[in-house]
């Protein structure tokens, strides 16, 4: 699909001021613990009216704007298309609805099944993150890269759990980071833990199981700060998710041997 670079640039715009707008969304609803009304997807899988709320506010803005692209959110579902918007309303609900602070909106738009705008919202630190294909990764105006750290010994790195893999097998990507030295933190949004890695406060980010909607954005802010991030899309990464492992160059062959990933 061939679209130009002020179409581009078009939803880059768009896609940057929606996350500043569902930013400030998801504050007001923080602000009325009555409004969480939270309700369980699943085993620690949790969906707010924010959550609702937040992907309505985008989709009924990209169907007004661009009404021949596709669109694909976590709450609400979609299928794929040549133009195609993959957004996660909330990522970290279970720390939005608990009052906690990191979570964040993120917002990707693919051109071919491949991320070529990112947006992450920050809301209670206000930061925007912002990449495009070829242009970079900036956290509102100023421009990031990953860290230059070399060794696992002196690293610090975020690993997810995901629900759809066993415990098991969570706690031993776990042990493995440990036994290799690592400094290992575990937040509970994999798009801020992905902007943390564009901007070198983290040295990595793995995770074994996320779905499109959590990673896009941020694998873009990634891959655009000088960082490497493994092949997510392969097979149907886009409907089905996959594994994740990005990471600053110099960890990449060391951590696929620990990690398996
Ligand atoms: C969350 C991810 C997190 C993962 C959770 C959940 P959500 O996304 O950001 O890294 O461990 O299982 O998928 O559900 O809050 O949008």
């Amino acid at each position: 699909m061939t679209i130009s670079d002020r179409d581009i640039a078009r939803r880059m715009a768009t896609a940057t001021a929606l996350a500043r707008e569902c930013a400030a969304l998801a504050l007001e609803h923080r602000r009325d613990p009555a409004r969480m009304n939270v309700q369980a997807k699943g085993r620690r899988d949790f969906v707010t009216a924010a959550d609702l709320a937040v992907e309505r506010l985008i989709r009924e803005r990209i169907s007004r704007e661009f009404p021949g692209d596709g669109f694909l959110g976590e709450e609400g579902g979609g299928a794929s298309a040549p133009l195609l918007w993959v957004v996660d309303p909330i990522d970290g609900t279970n720390n939005f609805a608990r009052g906690l602070p990191s979570f964040a909106v993120s917002i990707a738009f693919c051109v071919d099944g491949r991320p070529v705008v990112g947006a992450i919202a920050e809301p209670v630190t206000g930061a925007i993150y912002t990449a495009r294909k070829g242009g970079g990764s900036f956290r509102d105006e100023a421009p990031i890269r990953v860290s230059d750290v070399g060794a696992l010994d002196q690293a610090m790195i975020e690993y997810g759990y995901a629900e759809r893999r066993p415990v098991a097998d969570n706690l031993d990507l776990a042990r493995r980071l440990l036994d290799a030295g690592c400094d290992v933190r575990q937040v509970g949004s994999a798009a801020l833990g992905l902007a943390r890695v564009a901007e070198g406060c983290l040295d990595a980010y793995c995770e074994l199981h996320l779905n499109s909607w959590d990673v896009l954005a941020g694998m873009l802010l990634v891959e655009e700060a000088g960082g490497r991030f493994s092949d997510f899309l392969a097979g149907d990464g886009m409907t089905r998710g996959n594994s994740v492992l990005a990471a600053t160059p110099g960890l990449v062959d060391d951590l696929k041997r620990v990690t398996g990933l």
